[in-house]
Order: structure tokens, then sequence, then C-alpha cells
């Protein structure tokens, strides 16, 4: 009987090993073990041809598998360090990192005041349609069809067909629209509403942009008078700019009120005068002109006693009450705080984290 391999034969296939071994370089020492050394490894299966060769011959095959086997041992645990010496070193005490958080617009910040401000006196905070119909925003305050007044408002007009009674759609231009819709909610006075909310017009420049924000009071009851809505306005100053803030309101002209007014906030840098303290300009002599406001004063928007055909269309008997109403840009109002000096509002709507960071 002849026996199948020779001595001269298993050595070859052991170099062949060795060779697979080597071209194996990049597998972790976890899959080198599992190939080369586990139960069903290509070690074990070369050494189960032992039974295959001459009787002389094994004792030589079994000291060269011996050799293999410790090669393969000593150059897998080599890896095996080498492994443990590469993974990162966790420290698991480190305090996590904190995923980004943002917070809320400077806008909806001045939202928030300007409502808890109205609320502390008694107005209740309402919401009405941003797109509404001709007839609130235009035609129930005193601003028939085809009025010269309408072309100040730079209106967004909405292209769907219009209400039979109530004329086309339009992007709101004021929160006047609400006074109406107030009046209908509540039926009888007495009101006290602040109607924050958006509104649109198609102007662009660095106080005015396409979508800005308004609030909008308006209080109805028996005896209300011009001294309640300059009181209210005062009080708004105090508590929104400070106590050093005054305000005045100066004769206008909207078709919804009568008397109205605009009405304005005294600047924070030189408190109303329109110049800057203690500098003296070196060539005129003259003081130096306050640069923020020019002259003092900011407006805000504009006021007045509600017209009796607002209360008429609202369903009120001007006979038997009367009500100021008062609309304010947000953006505008927010702009003139201290220490913000924001000089263009379009800045508010703009995307740079700096900006809005530091609200
Ligand atoms: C009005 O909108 C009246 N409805 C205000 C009113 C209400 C008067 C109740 C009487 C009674 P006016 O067009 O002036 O008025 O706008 C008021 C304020 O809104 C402005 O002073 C300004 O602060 C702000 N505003 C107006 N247009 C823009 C705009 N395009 N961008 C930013 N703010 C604006």
């Amino acid at each position: 009987m002849t026996k199948a391999m020779t001595i001269s034969e298993l050595e070859l296939q052991i170099k062949a090993l060795r060779q697979e071994f080597a071209a194996d370089d990049g597998l972790p020492a976890g899959e080198l073990s599992v190939k080369y050394l586990g139960k069903n490894g290509l070690f074990n299966q070369l050494a189960a041809v032992i039974g295959q060769l001459e009787s002389t011959d094994r004792p030589e095959a079994g000291r060269l598998l011996n050799q293999l086997k410790a090669e393969l041992e000593a150059a897998i645990s080599k890896r095996l360090q080498e492994e443990e010496q590469q993974t990162e070193w966790v420290d698991l005490t480190i305090p996590g990192i904190r995923p980004p958080t943002g917070h809320l617009h400077p806008i909806t910040q001045a939202i928030s005041e300007i409502t808890r401000i109205f609320e502390r006196i008694g107005f209740t905070r309402v919401r009405y349609p941003e797109v509404d119909w001709d007839w609130y925003v235009f035609e129930a305050l005193n601003m028939p069809q085809n009025h010269p007044a309408r072309d100040e408002w730079e209106t967004f007009f909405v292209d769907t067909p219009p209400h039979p009674e109530r004329g086309r759609m339009v992007l709101t231009t004021h929160t006047s629209n609400g006074q109406v819709r107030e009046m209908e909610r509540l039926g009888q006075p007495p009101i006290r509403m602040i109607n924050i909310g958006r509104t649109y017009r198609r102007q662009q420049d660095a106080t005015h942009t396409q979508v800005f924000h308004q609030f909008e009071g308006l209080v109805v009851d028996k005896g209300i008078n011009i001294q309640h809505l300059k009181g209210t306005i005062d009080y708004f100053a105090r508590e929104f700019y400070g106590p050093e803030a005054k305000s005045r309101i100066r004769p206008f002209h909207f078709k919804f009120t009568e008397p109205s007014f605009e009405v304005d906030f005294s600047c924070h840098i030189c408190h109303g005068t329109g110049y800057l303290e203690g500098q003296v300009d070196a060539e005129t002599g003259g003081t130096h002109k306050c640069r923020f406001c020019k002259s003092g004063w900011h407006e805000v928007g504009g006021a007045g006693m509600v017209h009796p055909n607002v209360l008429k269309a609202g369903g009120i008997d001007p006979d038997e009450y009367t009500g100021f109403a008062f609309g304010w840009g947000v953006e505008r109002t927010y702009s003139l705080k201290e220490g913000l000096n924001l000089d263009d509002i379009r800045l508010l709507y703009g995307t740079d984290l700096r900006f809005l960071e530091q609200f």
C-alpha cells in the first residue's frame, strides 16, 4: 500500500499556507484566528494529513506542524495586541456634547412681551385672518370702493372670485381688519382687544418689508376718550422702553378714526432732544444731531378715536359708545429698543445666525 503523501509534499503545503497567511495581512485578529486556528480552520485541515504519511516521517511532520502552529499563534496574538493599542480610549465620565439648541425668534419674543404688557391692563389677545375680505380691511373701516385713501396701503390682491357682499380677498395690509371682526365676535362692548398678526404691503426698504407684523389695540365702552388713549400709549412706552420713555401724538388723518394721530416715542439715545449730550461740533460750535432719530422722536404707527361709521359697521351704537384704536408695527416698535439701534429691519428676516443669536 502506498502512502498518499510524502514529507516534501507536506512542506509544500505548509509553505502555501504561510503565503496565504501573509496575504491576509489586512484581516483583523478575530478573523485570522477563525480562518487558521479554528476547529475547521486551515491548520487543522493540514494536520489531518499526518495519517497519510509514512510512520517514519510522522515525527518530522509533527515537528513542522507544531512549528507552524506556534508561528500562527504568535502572529495572531501580536495582531491582537496592535488592535488593542489602536482602539481609542473612551472616558465615560466626560460630560456629553449638547446638540445645538435655538431660541425664539426676536419678533416672537417681542410679540410675547407686547401681549403680556397689554394683558396686564385687561386687554385680550386675539388673532384674525391674514387673508381677509375687502369689507373688513377697507370698506367697514370707512374706506368705500374707489376711495383714494385706499391707495396708501399698497395692497396685494388675491386672484379669487369676489364675495357678493364682502368684495375681493386681500392680504391684510393692517391689523385694523380685526376691529369690526372683534365687534362682531363680542356683539356688545366693553371691548379691550389686542390683535397681533402678520400684515402685507408692496414695500421694501430699510424700514419696510413686504411681510411684517402689527399690533392693534381697540377699546370700546361708554365714556372712552382721548385721555384713555394717551394714558394707554404712555403706559406701553414705560413698560416696553423703560421708565424714562415718553410718547407724543401728532394730528394725522386715517379714514377709520376721528380725530386721528401719529404716535411717536422718544429716542432713547438723545432722550427726545434730537441732540447728543456733551458733544459740541468743533467747526460750528453747535451740538451734534442724534443720527439715530434726527428729531428726538420715532414714529411707530397710528391711533385715534374710532370713527362712528366703523362702530356702526360693527353693529355698535355710536351715540352710546365711543372707542379708541391704535396700530403699530412690531418690527418698528421693537427696533427702537435700547441697545438694539437696528437701522435696517430686514436683518430680522435674514438667515444670518450671527445676528439672530444675539437675542
Ligand atoms: C396703519 O396701518 C393703521 N391701520 C394704524 C391705525 C390703527 C391707525 C388704528 C388708527 C387706528 P400705517 O400705515 O401708518 O397705519 O402703519 C402703521 C405702522 O406699521 C407704521 O408706522 C410702521 O411702524 C408699520 N409698517 C407699515 N408698513 C410697514 C412695512 N412695510 N414694513 C414694516 N412696518 C410697517
